[in-house]
C-alpha cells in the first residue's frame, strides 16, 4: 500500500508526540512513585550487596542486618506513618555486577539512597555512578582508605582499616608479649586488602616488631603452600593475614597443617562466622578486630540482637550490625526531613540531594554505639573490640569470643 507523503509525515508527527509523552512522564517522579516499587509499598531504599559468589559469605550478613532494621523501623511507624521498603539487588562478587545493581536501583527502582556495596573493591567502581546521579550511598562494610573521598554523595558506617586494624596487633601483644618476628600476608588483587595490609605493616613497625616477610596471594587462590612455607621458614611469632573469608580461611588451615603454632591475626575479611566452614577447628584462636559487639549496651542494640538471635540462633556479626546502622542512618535522616516537608511528595532528585545533606548533620544511636559523620562522610565511632575465634574440637560450631 502506498501512503501519500502528507499522510506519512502526519503519521510520523503523531508517533513522535506519542513517544515524547510516554518518556516525559508529565508528573515529576517522587520517592516511591516508580512502577516497580509503588508508593503503597513504601519509600524505597536500595541495598546493593553480594548475595552470590565467594563474597556472599560477607554480603548476606549485611542484608540480614538491613532487613532487621527495615522491620524494626517500620514497626515503629516508619517515616511518620509511611513505611520504608528495602529494594535488594545482588551485586555478586565483582565490579560489573555492582555497577549493574547500582544502575538498576537508581534508574528503575528509583531509590532514595543506596546501602552498599560489600567490598571496597566494588565501591571504587560503582560509587562514582551514584555520585554522578546524585544518589546518596552509605557503605556498610567498605573500610579501605579513600572511600568517603570518592564524592560528596558517598559516606560509610564502617570504620576505616586505619582505626580498626591496629587493635588486633595490640591484643596479640597482650596475649604474647614475646612476639618479635612478624610475617604478613595479603591478597594483592583487592583494594581493601591492599589498604589493610599497609596499616598492619605500619603497626608492626610502630610496635618495634620485626617484619620478616610480606607474602602475596590472590582472593581466588586455594593453594598457599609456597607462601606458607616461605613464611614458616623464617620462624615468625605472629602471622597477620589480609584476605577475604574463603582464601583467608584456607590460608589459616594450610599454615596450621604445615605446623605453624604461633598467633594468627585475620583482618576484616575474616569477620564472618562463615569462616568456620572453611578452616573448621584450625580457625581456633585467630584474632579479629571488630567494630561491633553484641554486648554493646543500649536499647537499640538489645532489640537488634534479640531480633537477630531469634531469627538466626546465633549472635549477630559485625556486618549485620553495620547493615542495620546504614539503614538506620537513612531512616532517621528521612524522618528529620519529613518534619519540614512530606518526603513522599518531594521530587526524587531533590529528595536525594536533601537526604544526602541531612544525613551528615546528625548523630545516631545505633547498635554500633553512637555514630556521626565527618564533613566528607567518614564515620565517627567510639568503641572497638577484638574477638578470638573459638571452635569446638570437631570443628562444627564456632563463635567469636570477645577479649576483655
Ligand atoms: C572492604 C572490607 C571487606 C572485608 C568487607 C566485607 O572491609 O572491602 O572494605
Amino acid at each position: 500500500m502506498k501512503i501519500p507523503t502528507f499522510l506519512a509525515s502526519r503519521l510520523l508527527l503523531v508517533l513522535a508526540l506519542l513517544i515524547t509523552s510516554c518518556s516525559n512522564n508529565s508528573t515529576t517522579p517522587t520517592a516511591g512513585s516508580s512502577a516497580s516499587t509503588g508508593s503503597s509499598s513504601g519509600i524505597p531504599i536500595g541495598v546493593a550487596l553480594a548475595l552470590t559468589s565467594n563474597v556472599a559469605l560477607l554480603g548476606q550478613e549485611g542484608v540480614a542486618g538491613a532487613k532487621i532494621a527495615e522491620k524494626y523501623f517500620n514497626d515503629k511507624g516508619g517515616i511518620d506513618g509511611k513505611p520504608i521498603k528495602l529494594v535488594v539487588q545482588d551485586t555478586g562478587g565483582d565490579e560489573a555486577g555492582t555497577i549493574n545493581a547500582f544502575q538498576t536501583l537508581i534508574t528503575q527502582n528509583k531509590v532514595v539512597g543506596i546501602v552498599g556495596p560489600t567490598l571496597s573493591q566494588q565501591a571504587f567502581s560503582a560509587d562514582p555512578i551514584a555520585e554522578r546521579s546524585k544518589v546518596p550511598v552509605i557503605g556498610p562494610s567498605n573500610t579501605a582508605k579513600g572511600i568517603p573521598e570518592i564524592g560528596d554523595y558517598i559516606a560509610r558506617v564502617s570504620a576505616p582499616v586505619s582505626i580498626v586494624a591496629p587493635n588486633s596487633v595490640k591484643a596479640a601483644l597482650k596475649i604474647n608479649p614475646n612476639i618479635k618476628k612478624v610475617a604478613v600476608f595479603y591478597a594483592q588483587n583487592d583494594a581493601f586488602n591492599k589498604s589493610e595490609t599497609e596499616i598492619f605493616q605500619q603497626t608492626v613497625k610502630d610496635q618495634k616488631l620485626d617484619l620478616v616477610t610480606v607474602q602475596k596471594f590472590l582472593t581466588t587462590d586455594t593453594d598457599f603452600q609456597s607462601q606458607a612455607t616461605n613464611a614458616i621458614n623464617l620462624k615468625p611469632d605472629l602471622i597477620i593475614i589480609s584476605g577475604l573469608a574463603t582464601d583467608g580461611g584456607n590460608l589459616v588451615k594450610q599454615l596450621r597443617e604445615l605446623g605453624y603454632k604461633g598467633l594468627i591475626i585475620g583482618g576484616n575479611g575474616f569477620n564472618t562466622s562463615n569462616i568456620f566452614s572453611v578452616c573448621k577447628n584450625l580457625c581456633e584462636g585467630v584474632l579479629v578486630a571488630q567494630a561491633y559487639s553484641p554486648e554493646h549496651p543500649g536499647e537499640i542494640n538489645k532489640a537488634f540482637r534479640a531480633a537477630y538471635v531469634n531469627q538466626y540462633k546465633k549472635e549477630p556479626p559485625q556486618f549485620s550490625g553495620q547493615g542495620f546502622a546504614a539503614v538506620q542512618v537513612f531512616v532517621e535522616a528521612l524522618q528529620d526531613l519529613n518534619k519540614k516537608t512530606d518526603v513522599s511528595k518531594m521530587p526524587l532528585a531533590e529528595l536525594r540531594t536533601q537526604l544526602n545533606k541531612q544525613l551528615l548533620t546528625k548523630k545516631y544511636d545505633t547498635p554500633l554505639g553512637e555514630i556521626a559523620f565527618t564533613p566528607v562522610g567518614d564515620v565517627i565511632q567510639k568503641q572497638f573490640y577484638v574477638a578470638q575465634l573459638k571452635v569446638d574440637p570437631n570443628g562444627n560450631n564456632g563463635k567469636f569470643e570477645f577479649i576483655k
